[in-house]
């Protein structure tokens, strides 16, 4: 873990989806866990420092610096580290593994086991926080959405067009960026409430973020929530926010092989949005072996391929977006009845 940014993303869904084990209600994205985890990962990250404010004009290379410090992206269970699952064919050549140990990361100076004792403290928490969140929304009947990608795959733009096709009622948006308000802007823009949230050096949105953004951003009537999060294909994917489910974004200018290399998140999402289609033609981009690269990873992952600028697939994406809002209704629907259920049987 990186202090600040407490980064556990590690493929850990025993810990990262551990709710959906221990609630009734039924997430689609509890199939995270039918696969093993994949463990292949690097990343770069920022730190923390005791001595914060000392530094704070130093912002802008926090990522270059050689420190030591506490960070975890590893796993906390044992698991056969032979297994890279979903990774592309076993590669003989020399290569260092620094994700092989127990933690699934290295820190130089901290030994694999506290590794994973600061990860299990932190996803812990977080993950309290984040079923606090969605028994919340859920309760309220708001389908809350966590966009995830790289930085630049198109989220915001993708935000705004979904808006402007669906109308600015009861949607709202939370905004996740290291700094500027840039992207809150343009969300308001389309006449729907959007709360910016900073991260400062922090490199994802955790839980506690979207509990404290949530009574800012809550019109009345609220039935639709995007999270935009930090641009980041890495260490979002570790963090449940208490969403209905993660949507990773992907450009087809990014390379067809990053569901191989940043596992993960593809992992741990429900969706995929293959983006910026209309720029298929232009560059050297497989669609088909990224589905499949994808698929290899996380095998019941849907996949929509969808431009916001000519607009294909964005049908598509609304109608998926309509499933889960109906599939949210109908859980809350059937709880209802349980609960009158118990009461006449008193
Ligand atoms: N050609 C094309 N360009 C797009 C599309 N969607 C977004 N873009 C462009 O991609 C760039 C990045 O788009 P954003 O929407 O800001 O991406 P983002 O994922 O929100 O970026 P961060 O929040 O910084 O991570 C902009 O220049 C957009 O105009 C698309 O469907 N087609
Ligand atoms: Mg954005």
């Amino acid at each position: 873990m990186c202090t600040v940014c407490g980064c556990a993303e590690s493929g850990d869904q025993s810990h990262a989806h551990h709710h959906e084990h221990e609630h009734a209600h039924p997430h689609e994205h509890a199939r995270a866990h039918s696969h093993a985890h994949p463990h292949t990962h690097s990343h770069a990250h920022p730190h923390s420092h005791e001595h914060e404010h000392e530094h704070e004009h130093d912002h802008a290379h926090a990522h270059a610096h050689a420190h030591s410090h506490e960070h975890v992206h590893g796993h906390v269970h044992s698991h056969d580290h032979g297994d890279h699952p979903g990774a592309a064919e076993p590669d003989a050549s020399p290569h260092l593994d620094c994700g092989a140990g127990p933690a699934g990361v290295e820190v130089a100076g901290m030994s694999q086991r506290r590794l994973v004792e600061i990860e299990t403290n932190i996803l812990a928490r977080n993950d309290a926080i984040a079923e606090g969140n969605r028994q919340r929304l859920e309760a309220d009947g708001v389908l809350a959405l966590n966009l995830v990608s790289s930085p630049g795959s198109g989220k915001t733009t993708l935000l705004v067009d979904t808006i402007r096709r669906l109308g600015a009622e009861g949607v709202a948006v939370i905004e996740g960026d290291q700094q500027t308000a840039n992207d809150a802007r343009r969300i308001r823009e389309t006449g729907v409430p959007a709360l910016q949230v900073n991260t400062g050096k922090g490199c994802h949105l955790d839980a506690s973020m979207v509990e404290r953004a949530l009574p800012q951003v809550s019109p009345p009537g609220l039935g639709l929530l995007f999270i935009e999060n930090v641009g980041n294909l890495v260490c979002p994917a570790g963090f449940d926010l208490g969403e209905d489910a993660k949507v990773v974004i992907l450009s087809v200018t990014e390379g067809e092989d990053k569901p191989l290399k940043y596992p993960h998140m593809f992992a741990a999402a429900s969706l995929m949005l293959l983006s910026k289609v209309d720029l298929a033609p232009h560059v050297d981009f497989d669609m088909d072996a990224c589905e499949a690269y994808a698929r290899r990873i996380n095998p019941e992952l849907e996949i929509l391929r969808l431009s916001a600028t000519s607009g294909e697939g964005m049908d598509a994406w609304l109608d998926w977006i309509d499933a889960r809002r109906e599939a949210l209704r109908q859980r809350a629907l059937s709880r209802a009845r349980q609960h009158l259920a118990m009461l006449e049987q008193r």
